[in-house]
């Protein structure tokens, strides 16, 4: 009788040893959704002119973070920062990638889908690549502008989701990371004007537009958006903005179709789900800048493993620079010790895991960014640090006028500021083109009293000791991101022996 008991229990705990090891070994995979240039134009946020279902429903099985930044405000720097989790003066993506702009990482840096992919973990691209070399962001199944139509790959849903299905159901055994970069919601009309401003008619079935099966097209009336704060409120900005709701319905179906598959394919409850954007909208006071309006973005996390803090909003600071470090945790994958260049110090992820904000929410109160060019006539090299109610910005060449891209430049919003500015007419706008051209050096703001960051306080007294206080930050970070700009613009970067700034003596000190 004992002889059959003990057996019997050494059967059970055999029973669940094995067990035991098939939970651990459990595999774990990742599903990144990136919008291109999206903002806050989604209920999720509070936007109640806008229908967005899908996101909706993520949101639902996501924790929310209202406060999500970039810490860049351009696409390929942005998107090279998340594939890293390397600030633009770090990874060396300066400024666009393709054709003139010709900007690339620096060939050693290590990148997400590199120490995935040496880990074991099988990557994927579908949508907006946007970054280089080659060999520092390798992907074994890719899908995307250098070898497709950007439409098809970026906008085109219904392409979207026999890619994301093609991928899903590959005879692989490995763990995954699948990279859904989509082109929507990004302006058109430099590019591809005769779907529209935002490219919102392309797909729509009328007639020269093509047709997306799996689109049923979203339209508003210039009276029914919501205008921020930071954008004119005139019929050309209204109208400007109804069509990329439009388009954003083509995302949020796209996102829809892709978590579809997802589920569909049997990983819904084992695939870290995140979603957010790689800067902000393409508006005055948005896309290209360091203010609030330009890096404050959209970011929802969705663990199939923390179902406790679903549908919640948090608070925490997070960046986007968060993300690599994120997925490493997820996999468990520690980065590696290693330097760009033979000189400097090794590399340090200055982001964090989000995984512990999904059990309990975390004090985290501080994000950085840093800005060098968009396309690459637009130098214009920013620092800035948000701790807190307080956003600082330091604009090194600030007696340069800032610049403007192409792509925003014949926007419908921008040309009527022009015309409305040039005419003498009122533009409606909380600026003057004059001020947004010519900014001050240092721009320190406090938020929460002043939310769309129009009194300057880094010239009052009374906030001496908190601009001190973020220009020291800031300074610790750039000095622990090996920044080459540290010293701008008074001095020089002088790294032999000890790395240390050598005055120019040209009066900005
Ligand atoms: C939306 O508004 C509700 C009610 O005011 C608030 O509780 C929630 O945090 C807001 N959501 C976001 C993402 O800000
Ligand atoms: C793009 O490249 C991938 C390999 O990464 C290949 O499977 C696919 O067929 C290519 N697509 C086109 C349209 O050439
Ligand atoms: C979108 O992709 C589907 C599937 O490849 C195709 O049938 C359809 O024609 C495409 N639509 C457009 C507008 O290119
Ligand atoms: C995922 O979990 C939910 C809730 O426990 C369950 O209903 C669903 O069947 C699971 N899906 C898979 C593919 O295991
Ligand atoms: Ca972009």
């Amino acid at each position: 009788m004992g002889f059959v008991r003990s057996s019997l229990f050494f059967i059970c705990f055999f029973i669940l040893l094995i067990l035991c090891a098939i939970e651990g070994a459990k595999k774990r995979n990742v599903l990144l959704i990136i919008a291109d240039d999206a903002g806050f134009e989604t209920d999720v946020y509070n936007n109640s002119a806008i229908r967005t279902p899908h996101l909706h429903a993520l949101a639902q099985r996501s924790l929310v973070f209202r406060n999500a930044f970039t810490s860049v405000s351009s696409c390929s720097p942005s998107r090279s920062a998340i594939l890293t989790g390397l600030p633009q003066h770090q990874n060396g993506m300066y400024g666009l990638h393709q054709d003139v702009h010709h900007f690339n990482s620096f060939d050693g840096v290590m990148s997400l889908p590199l120490l995935l992919s040496q880990a074991g973990i099988r990557t994927g691209i579908i949508g907006k690549k946007h970054v280089g070399p080659q060999t520092v962001y390798p992907f074994d199944f890719a899908h995307t502008e250098e070898n497709s139509s950007v439409l098809q790959v970026g906008r085109n849903i219904t392409k979207i989701k026999l890619l994301v299905r093609q991928f899903l159901q590959a005879k692989d055994d490995r763990p995954f990371f699948l990279y859904v970069a989509f082109h929507d919601p990004h302006r058109c009309g430099h590019s591809q004007p005769q779907y529209g401003v935002f490219c919102e008619k392309f797909g729509n079935g009328e007639s020269g537009m093509g047709w997306i099966p799996d689109w049923k097209p979203e339209h508003y009336t210039p009276e029914q958006v919501q205008v921020p704060y930071f954008i004119p409120d005139t019929p050309a900005a209204r109208a400007d903005l109804a069509a990329q709701y439009t388009t954003v319905s083509r995302l949020d179906q796209g996102i829809g179709l892709v978590l579809k598959e997802l589920q569909d394919a049997g990983f819904e409850n084992d695939t870290l789900v995140i979603y957010s954007s790689d800067n902000g909208i393409p508006f005055p006071n948005g896309r290209t800048n360091l203010y609030w309006s330009g890096t404050a973005e959209p970011m929802l996390v969705s663990s199939p493993e923390h179902p406790q803090r679903w549908a919640q909003v948090s608070q925490s600071f997070v960046s986007l620079l968060d993300i690599t470090p994120t997925v490493l945790d997820w996999f468990s994958i520690p980065y590696p010790e290693y330097s760009i260049f033979r000189t400097q110090q090794p590399v340090q992820l200055s982001g964090k895991s989000l995984l512990p904000a999904l059990t309990s929410e975390q004090p985290w109160s501080t994000v950085y960014a840093s800005q060098g060019h968009h396309e690459v006539t637009m130098y214009y090299p920013m620092r800035a640090v948000q701790q807190g109610s307080y956003r600082l910005i330091h604009n090194l060449n600030f007696k340069m006028p800032f610049p403007i891209d192409q792509d925003f430049y014949i926007s419908p919003t921008f040309q009527d500021l022009l015309s409305r500015t040039q005419s003498g007419q009122p533009t409606h706008w909380f600026k003057t083109l004059q001020s947004y051209y010519y900014r001050d050096r240092w721009e320190l703001y406090d938020i929460r009293a002043d939310p769309s960051e129009i009194r300057n306080l880094a010239s009052d007294p009374a906030y001496g000791e908190t601009l001190q206080h973020l220009k020291a930050q800031l300074l610790k970070w750039q000095w622990a991101t090996s920044d080459p700009w540290v010293c701008a613009p008074d001095g020089v970067l002088e790294s032999k022996l000890t790395p240390q700034c050598r005055p120019l003596f040209n009066g900005l000190g």
